[in-house]
């Protein structure tokens, strides 16, 4: 582990001047079946990308096994349920490790086999995350389809992957709803030939409709042992598939393989957080998201840690159930996002002070650029001064973070991500590609590979070559736009693939943003562009405001001037509309495809909705659009 400022200067100089020896390192401290013969084979024109070539492992001795010898009576899973009045669960490394050969076993007597990809839409129960791992004990490649998703999108994943079986639930708790997961499970199989089994998982005991191909995950498990060797797989073998939303409409199933995920989920996992033997571990996001892979399972277990799993919401029974699972279960580590931050935010601090949360000493962001405002609320209320925030950036093609202070041991910077992990060498371009030196603004890339990059999308390497690795040849290309301040630091500032052509003018939205959020009355905006006669695209700008009854003729003029004074009067918004929140994905991404749907008056083509946070927020804009 890295413990002081020195020895992370040290660690990034040599993962510099000798990565492959740097990565053997850490790779070294995990448990092999057999070692690797080459550490690193990459080529970014194919793009082609191995790591610890050869190595036979499996993830789950890695997460489980090894841990039996030292700990077997610590606590591996904490489970907290959505109603707070149901009993919490501690789940030991011993019984999880039971439970997932068990279920690895219940898996392959239902036909499931290596290679197979298995979907899982399920609840965040701790059955769950010992599905996850029991199809990584079995090779089976997991695709977890987050149970907030519709029929609809839960049946384009299945298709794309070509998922032979579905782990599913008869229903799942979310605040004060149960959300049918079975009835949507059926709707979305009515249009996927390729399932052959579907095992249900008992929750909520609602009556549900059964099928041939059903089966009950309690009688199945019923007729199985819990003795389950770990099928031996190679560093490339795929893990897992996890998708993520393109710019198309279409999700792209990011591939990731074995041993590099493993090996940087864990290293971040300590790295970052600073994990000590006795802290429990809390990450509030769902496993369905890349970050509940990453830091929910993989990472924590491999470093044998205790992780909470959470299955409710921050608004139930009341806005301060975070605060008083903190409270309850002594959390040490609490990470979140900033999309959580800003609601909690709106609530009176009485809620969190009705909490003893002395038990904290790190607290971390994720999932988009946390605005100064949130870091220091953060900061005050929930750390209370006295804990670092990690504002960790990367991606669900990163696999893991890439950009993140170590907690208490490099410096924070509010709304800064600050450096990157030893390893990562992140660079800044120009818009011809030249790399940026020293302090400025650009566009974020990455030069050099690192161990768990997402390896493919399924079924569509052309794809992902064209997304990652042809824009800026050389380089891995994330798609977000960064400034750099003259001590190294990175900002992320927001996605640069929304640009729009103005009259010929190649214009950022995440700048024209930022001018009208200098606005005293904006509380937040998202730009998009919409086919214009003469322009060739327009802007349109979509403004959150304080007062809603403020007077919006007034507003738009000042908007207007603001953003032609700071970016230019090309930049102007031909349209603004205030309205009272913006499409977001439940992570707390803005859904620039809606918007520019919208703005372009084809709202009847919407596509999927239902994966919204918000998806009333649709209609209030096309009412206003009419
Ligand atoms: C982990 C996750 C990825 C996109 C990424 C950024 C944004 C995530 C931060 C952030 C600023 C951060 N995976 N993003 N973390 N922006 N600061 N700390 O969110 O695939 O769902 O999203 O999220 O734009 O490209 S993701």
């Amino acid at each position: 582990m890295i413990n002081s400022l020195s020895e992370f200067k040290h660690a990034a100089k040599q993962a510099i001047e000798n990565p492959e020896s740097f990565w053997n390192d850490i790779a070294n401290e995990f448990q092999w079946i057999s070692p690797w013969k080459q550490t690193l084979a990459f080529d970014f024109s194919t793009p082609e990308i191995k790591w610890f070539v050869g190595g036979k492992l499996n993830i789950t001795e890695n997460c489980l096994d090894r841990h039996l010898a030292t700990q077997p009576n610590k606590t591996a899973i904490l489970f907290e349920p959505n109603d707070p009045t149901e009993e919490a669960q501690h789940i030991t490394y011993k019984e999880l490790h039971s439970r997932v050969c068990q279920t690895a076993n219940m898996l392959k007597a239902n036909g499931a086999k290596k290679g197979d990809r298995i979907c899982i839409y399920m609840p965040m129960v701790p059955e769950l995350a010992i599905a996850v791992l029991a199809c990584a004990r079995i090779g089976a490649i997991h695709s977890v389809v987050f149970a907030g998703f519709s029929a609809t999108a839960l049946a384009a994943r299945i298709n794309d992957a070509s998922c032979t079986m579905l782990l599913t639930a008869d229903g799942g708790f979310r605040g004060a709803k149960t959300i049918g997961l079975k009835d949507i499970a059926d709707e979305a199989l009515q249009s996927c030939t390729t399932v052959e089994s579907c095992i249900v998982f008992q929750r909520t005991n609602k009556q549900v409709n059964w099928n041939p191909i059903d089966r009950w995950w309690h009688e199945e498990i019923e007729k199985v042992d819990d003795h389950c060797p770990a099928e031996v797989m190679d560093s490339e073998d795929p893990l897992f598939i996890l998708y993520t939303s393109g710019s198309t409409g279409k999700p792209k199933g990011m591939v990731h393989s074995c041993g590099g995920y493993m090996v940087y989920t864990a290293y971040t996992f300590q790295n970052v957080f600073q994990y000590q033997s006795n802290d429990v571990y809390w990450c509030t996001a769902d496993i369905g998201w890349i970050t509940g892979h990453s830091y929910i399972v993989y990472g924590p277990l491999a470093n044998g840690a205790t992780t909470v799993m959470f299955e409710g919401v921050p608004s139930y029974p009341d806005f301060d159930r975070f605060w008083e699972v903190c409270a309850k279960h002594k959390i040490t580590h609490f990470y979140t996002a900033p999309t959580a931050i800003r609601a909690l935010q709106k609530h009176p601090t009485a809620l969190i002070d009705k909490h003893d949360l002395s038990s904290l000493k790190v607290l971390g962001s994720v999932g988009e650029p946390i605005n100064a405002e949130a870091w220091h609320w953060y900061d005050a209320h929930v750390g209370k001064h006295n804990c670092p925030i990690v504002d960790t950036w990367w991606q669900t093609e990163t696999g893991g973070i890439l950009i993140t202070s170590l907690a208490g041991v490099t410096p924070q910077k509010p709304t800064f991500a600050t450096l990157p992990m030893p390893g990562i060498q992140a660079v800044l371009l120009n818009n011809e590609g030249d790399e940026i030196e020293g302090e400025g603004e650009g566009i974020l890339a990455i030069k050099h590979p690192w161990p768990s990059i997402a390896r493919t999308i399924w079924g569509d390497h052309e794809r992902y070559k064209n997304v990652y690795f042809s824009a800026y040849p050389g380089y891995y290309f994330p798609g977000d736009g960064a400034l750099r301040d003259a001590e190294g630091n990175f900002r992320i500032t927001g996605r640069v693939d929304d640009v729009v052509i103005v009259s010929g003018h190649n214009l950022g939205t995440a700048p024209i943003e930022n001018a009208i959020n200098q606005h005293a009355e904006v509380v937040e905006s998202a730009v998009v562009g919409f086919p214009h006669d003469i322009k060739g695209n327009a802007l349109c700008a979509y403004v959150i405001v304080k007062d809603i009854s403020i007077d919006k003729t007034l507003i738009e003029k000042e908007i207007r001037e603001e953003v032609a004074k700071t970016i230019g009067p090309i930049a102007k918004p031909d349209r603004i509309l205030v309205v009272s929140g913006l499409p977001k994905t439940r992570s707390g991404k803005i859904m620039r495809r809606i918007l520019r749907k919208l703005a372009a008056g084809d709202d009847n083509n919407l596509g999927d909705i239902s994966t919204l946070l918000n998806p009333e927020v649709v209609d209030e804009i096309r009412r206003q659009n009419s």
